[in-house]
């Protein structure tokens, strides 16, 4: 295997910005040099990904594609240089030439074609995948604007398109021989060919070419490198030259139209669906590119189409790549002439489902009348899966019309993509323990007592190489220091580190990188936002994307309430705190937005108010996205995990925190309850009304908040306050937050997040908090053991346990 060279490699970097911008090391920009050191590390990785791919033809394996609507990467050249263990050599290298590998990364465009959890789970596990040396496909769109840029003007979100690709993209590579055509609307008209067989046959429909651009996942120290496609739209005329011969002026147009715009933009939604007729066309042009061109690849090299599922899956990561049991369908049924039996069968054998929630509002669900509209031939599909599929219900459970009613893929009018993801699947897991099971208790009911063994639970995990190794290089090499490296391909192997918990010396040491990376933070901040905050102060950490489950509202209201105890007691017992919070709202939703305000708002009142010494500051960070979340986990010493129990799948973020030392204040929700279960009620603040009792409540219609309001004069004193101007002159801009909690809106619950039921506990969570800091040997003790416990949390494990248990996968 070819070694990386450190001769070749600085040679290429100077030969590079000859190529490419014809300048010297002197004259070319920063950008010109990023992209430089880019392309000369993209000459290495070729090789290698070359040498993988023989190796797996040669060995015949089998793939898994993960289809995803989203792949949250963030900035992939420091993480690639990791990989390929070449930091040293490369740093040698660009020190040599006057050069700096941390600010060359900086000019790297942070890559978000994802909106949060969902999206970086996926990026995650194409880390793992490499790896782990299984051979696998990310597959996705290209999107020409990713996750829009978050500005903070006046204390309000302001979304910015964020033109990630003007640059171009050095790690990509357009790979024209592959394009796929994808057709929409039209109609299909059914012939009898020469056997007597029913052909289905699509016409007048607009065509789309889909080009993949593949971009390479190296894994670590392996030489390994899978690939992530995705795809981009590009006009079908020039395919179908005839169609200007026709005269047909009006649909080249319509086509060009449609390539134009399918790849424009990703939907900012985060657990939320968005029922957008383009949204439904992204769906379905990357699902039947991607199954279109594994279908061929696999009959490259195989005879037998009935034997796909032997050497294909397809992971679908949540319902909205979930045409594809109905695409498949339709490339057996009419490309291949299979019989319906056949082609279900071997659907049924390539397809597996991951679900990500059990929010109502993210079910998607598409009318029919659109769907039909725009994919006539797949809506037959489905509707004939549906078909058969309710008189297999109803000789099951005759004359059951509640089972019809929940388990119907098409009902009211809509096509359900959960169902048909369930039932087009041989797996359906969820990401987290306490997930899986409120899918089977509750969500998923009706299907678990149906298709039990389908159901499987894959709690999510993060990849320690990118949010320890590559983020966090001091505790990193303290780490490796005091129990070797293992870690880095094994998380479980950081367990040594407890060894050092009691250590005081190693309590010390650790102490001081965490002030390092507070210090790190403060920077930050400061060059951001122009707070200057206290590295000794306890750096809590909420940040994730704004959502009310999530509850960031708990949080600055009882940050509010801490000001109101500072003011009224100024000689309280208080260790002093730096709130730190951060992430994006979806554009449209109002009351995440006015949720933003109030943070900044009640920043700026508190960071300015001399009279308490500055005891606590506030700190909205700006655009929150991958590439700061690397400076954020190492310096958080408090992770806020506080979303309502039962409706955060899993969460990643606080596994990303714990990873780093820091002690989680939270919920019994998501991977939450897994946490507890490694470090222990001593190691972790848990709080809040149980996933049960929430979900008992909402059987009776919620509770009653007015009853906290009236009977807690410092609750009714926070509340009061969001309305009075004390934070902000327009009285009105917090009402709907107001409103939202004591349930005044029409025909809304009140406080449907029990924000204001669990406040108490959450508060004393809080004050204890507040306590253990003092003691900084015993706080260092939990920090180390939270390191310790995290070996569970590597998306290494996840992917073990896909490959193993869904995907029937071979390491090479
Ligand atoms: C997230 N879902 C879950 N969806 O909320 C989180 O608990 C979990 O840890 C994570 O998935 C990974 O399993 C999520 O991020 C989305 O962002 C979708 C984007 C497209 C529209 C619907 C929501």
């Amino acid at each position: 295997m070819k070694e990386f060279n450190k001769t070749k490699f600085k040679y290429n970097v100077e030969n590079y910005l000859k190529i490419l911008f014809r300048k010297s090391i002197e004259e070319a920009s920063e950008q010109q040099i990023f992209q430089a050191v880019s392309y000369s590390i993209k000459e290495y990785i070729v090789d290698l990904w070359i040498e993988t791919h023989k190796e797996y033809e040669s060995r015949d394996v089998k793939f898994v594609y993960y289809l995803s609507m989203e792949f949250l990467m963030g900035r992939v050249l420091g993480n690639m240089i990791i990989n390929l263990k070449a930091d040293e050599t490369v740093r040698e290298v660009l020190e040599e030439l006057g050069l700096n590998l941390n600010s060359i990364e900086e000019e790297e465009a942070d890559p978000a074609l994802g909106n949060g959890g969902l999206g970086r789970l996926a990026a995650c596990f194409l880390d793992s995948l490499s790896t782990l040396g299984y051979p696998a496909y990310g597959c996705g769109i290209r999107y020409k604007y990713g996750m829009f840029e978050q500005k903070i003007e006046n204390g309000f979100q302001i979304e910015v398109p964020d033109n990630w690709l003007k640059y171009g993209n050095p790690f990509e590579m357009k790979r024209e021989e592959y394009a796929q055509e994808v057709k929409f609307g039209g109609y299909v008209r059914m012939e009898r060919d020469g056997e007597g067989r029913d052909k289905f046959i699509q016409e007048n429909y607009q065509s789309v070419i889909a080009i993949p651009y593949d971009i390479p996942i190296v894994g670590y120290g392996n030489h390994i490198v899978n690939t992530l496609r995705i795809w981009d739209a590009k006009e079908a005329n020039t395919f179908n030259l005839d169609s200007f011969d026709k005269g047909d002026y009006l649909k080249a147009v319509e086509e060009k139209n449609l390539a134009n715009t399918i790849c424009e933009v990703l939907y900012p939604n985060d657990n939320h669906y968005a029922g957008k007729e383009l949204r439904l066309k992204q769906q379905y042009f990357f699902v039947s590119a991607t199954i279109q061109r594994a279908v061929s690849k696999y009959m490259e090299n195989h005879k037998d189409i009935r034997k796909i599922h032997e050497k294909v899956c397809f992971q679908l990561n949540d319902t909205h790549p979930t045409v594809t049991v109905a695409e498949l369908m339709r490339i057996l049924l009419d490309d291949y002439n299979l019989s319906w039996e056949e082609a279900w069968e071997i659907t049924n054998k390539t397809c597996a489902y991951t679900n990500h929630t059990i929010m109502t509002e993210a079910l998607e669900k598409w009318p029919i009348d659109l769907f039909s509209k725009l994919l006539p031939r797949i809506y037959q599909i489905v509707d004939e899966i549906n078909r058969r599929f309710l008189l297999v219900v109803e000789s099951r459970y005759p004359g059951d019309k509640l089972k019809i009613k929940n388990m119907a893929i098409l009902y009211g009018g809509e096509v359900r993509m959960a169902n048909l993801a369930i039932i087009g699947s041989f797996s359906v897991n969820g990401v987290a323990k306490i997930h899986t099971e409120i899918l089977k208790e509750r969500e998923l009911k009706d299907f678990y007592e149906m298709y039990s063994e389908k159901f499987n639970n894959k709690t999510n995990g993060i990849t320690q190489r990118r949010f320890l190794l590559h983020g966090n290089p001091l505790l990193a090499e303290w780490i490796s220091k005091k129990i070797g490296d293992e870690w880095i391909t094994n998380l479980p192997a950081i367990k040594k580190i407890a060894d050092y918990a009691e250590d005081m010396t190693a309590q010390k040491e650790f102490m001081d990188i965490k002030y390092k990376n507070k210090i790190r933070l403060a920077d930050y901040i400061y060059k951001h936002n122009g707070i200057e905050v206290d590295p000794n102060s306890i750096f809590d950490v909420q940040v994730k994307r704004l959502h009310e489950y999530k509850r960031q509202l708990l949080n600055i209201l009882h940050i509010m309430h801490l000001y109101n105890q500072l003011k009224k007691y100024p000689d309280m017992d208080f260790y002093p705190r730096t709130f730190i919070l951060g992430g994006k709202a979806s554009a449209g939703y109002k009351i995440a937005k006015a949720i933003i305000k109030l943070i900044n708002s009640v920043a700026d009142v508190i960071n300015k108010d001399e009279s308490i010494n500055g005891k606590i500051k506030v700190v909205f960070i700006e655009n929150y996205r991958v590439s700061n979340a690397e400076l954020i986990f190492p310096a958080a010493d408090v992770s806020e995990q506080i979303s309502t129990a039962s409706k955060e799948a899993s969460g990643t973020g606080n596994m990303k925190f714990m990873l780093n030392g820091a002690l989680t204040v939270g919920t019994m929700d998501g991977a939450n309850v897994e946490i507890f279960e490694e470090v222990g009620e001593e190691n972790m603040f848990l709080f809040g009304l149980s996933s049960k009792e929430v979900m008992e409540y909402e059987l009776h219609g919620g509770y009653d908040p007015k009853e906290i309001y009236d009977s807690d004069a410092e609750i009714q004193l926070v509340l009061d306050q969001l309305i009075n101007g004390c934070y902000f002159p327009d009285h009105g801009l917090f009402n709907d937050i107001y409103k939202s909690l004591l349930g005044i809106h029409k025909n809304e619950k009140a406080d449907p997040y029990f924000i204001l039921k669990d406040f108490h506990s959450y508060e004393l969570a809080q004050r204890k908090i507040g306590k253990a800091y003092r003691d900084t040997g015993a706080w260092a003790k939990s920090a180390i053991i939270n390191v310790a416990k995290s070996g569970k949390f590597s998306s290494d494990r996840t992917i073990e346990e896909y490959a193993a248990e869904i995907w029937k996968l071979k390491k090479i």
